[in-house]
C-alpha cells in the first residue's frame, strides 16, 4: 500500500466513532448476521390502517399465503428480514388489522428462520401518548416496537432525520421509550416526525455525517408520501445514501410497494450498497408482483 492509500485508509477508518450500545429501543443487527442468517432484505412503511393493500403486497413478495383465518408467514419462507418503517396504524380502515398481522407474521417468521421487525412511526407514538389508549394486544404490541433498526450499515426510522449527536440522541432515545415518556419523540423535529428534512441540502449532508460517525452509509425511511420529491413510488437519492419508502396509502396515492435488496447484490465488505454505479441496487415490488426499477431523484 503506498502512503496516500494508507493514509486514505487510516482518515476513513478514525472517521467512524464507537457503535451505538444496545437497547430494546432500538434493533441492531450486524453486516455478519445480515451475511450468515438472510438472503433477502424488505421494506415498507406507512401502510396506516390499509390491511388489504398490505396483504396483496404480502402475497406478490411471496412472503406470506392466504388461509382461511387470514394471512399466514409462508412456512418455507426463511431467511428473509422484513422490517416495517413506521405508520402501520391511523388513515385507512383497519389499523388493528395491520397491527395484529404484524404480530402473527412476526410470530411464524421466526419460526420459519426469518424475522419481522416492526418500527415506531409518529402515528404509534401518538396512540402510545393518548391517556385514552388501551392496554389490550393491540396496544401491548404497539408499545414494544423499537423506535429504529441498525441493519448492516443502514439506518432504518420513520422520519429518519435526527438533529445532534447520535449517541446522545439515541441515548435520550432510549430513556424516553424505557420510561414511556413519548414527548421527545413527540416532537416536530424527532426522528420519527421531522417532516421534509430532505429538501435542505445542508440538512442532508449534516446527517450523513452523523450517521459516518456510528459506521452508516444510508438511510431507509417513510412519513414524507413525496419524499425525495417522488410521489407513489418508492425513491432513492442521486449519491444513494437515502431510500423513503412512503408511497402515499394513507391517502390512496397508490397501492403501495415494498423495498426488496437481495443480499447477495447488496452486500459487500461488510457494507450495504445502496446504489450500484449511481443506479440504485435494490428493486421496488409492485402489487402485481413486478419487480420496478428504483427512480433516482
Ligand atoms: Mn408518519
Amino acid at each position: 500500500m503506498t502512503g496516500g492509500l494508507l493514509l486514505a485508509w487510516a482518515l476513513v477508518a478514525a472517521s467512524a466513532g464507537p457503535p451505538l450500545p444496545a437497547s430494546p429501543a432500538w434493533i441492531s443487527i450486524s453486516s455478519e448476521e445480515l451475511r450468515d442468517r438472510y438472503d433477502t432484505l424488505w421494506a415498507v412503511s406507512d401502510v396506516h390502517g390499509r390491511r388489504e393493500q398490505l396483504e396483496t403486497l404480502l402475497l406478490a413478495a411471496g412472503l406470506a399465503v392466504r388461509k382461511p383465518d387470514g394471512l399466514e408467514w409462508k412456512p418455507a419462507q426463511a431467511k428473509q428480514l422484513l422490517v416495517v418503517v413506521g405508520d402501520s396504524i391511523r388513515g385507512g380502515p383497519d389499523s388493528r388489522g395491520v397491527v395484529m398481522l404484524w404480530k402473527k407474521l412476526q410470530q411464524q417468521a421466526q419460526g420459519a428462520g426469518s424475522r419481522v421487525v416492526v418500527l415506531l412511526g409518529n402515528q404509534e407514538v401518538r396512540f402510545l401518548a393518548h391517556p385514552l389508549r388501551g392496554h389490550d394486544e393491540y396496544g401491548q404490541f404497539i408499545q414494544a416496537m423499537p423506535v429504529a433498526a441498525l441493519v448492516g450499515s443502514w439506518l432504518f426510522a420513520h422520519a429518519g432525520y435526527f438533529d445532534a449527536d447520535a449517541h446522545d440522541y439515541f441515548a435520550r432515545i432510549g430513556e424516553s421509550w424505557m420510561r414511556g415518556d413519548y414527548g421527545f419523540l413527540l416532537q416536530p423535529h424527532s426522528i420519527l416526525g421531522y417532516h421534509r428534512w430532505w429538501k435542505s441540502e445542508r440538512r442532508r449532508a449534516k446527517l450523513k455525517k452523523r450517521l459516518a460517525l456510528l459506521g452508516l452509509n444510508g438511510l431507509v425511511f417513510g412519513h414524507d408520501p413525496d419524499g425525495l420529491g417522488a410521489k407513489a413510488t418508492i425513491a432513492m437519492d442521486a449519491d444513494g445514501w437515502f431510500t423513503k419508502l412512503d408511497t402515499g396509502l394513507k391517502e390512496n396515492a397508490s397501492r403501495g410497494m415494498m423495498l426488496r435488496c437481495e443480499l447477495s447484490q447488496v452486500l459487500r465488505r461488510g457494507q450495504l450498497m445502496m446504489s450500484d454505479a449511481g443506479r440504485p441496487a435494490c428493486r421496488a415490488l409492485a402489487p402485481d408482483g413486478s419487480l420496478r426499477e428504483i427512480p433516482v431523484r
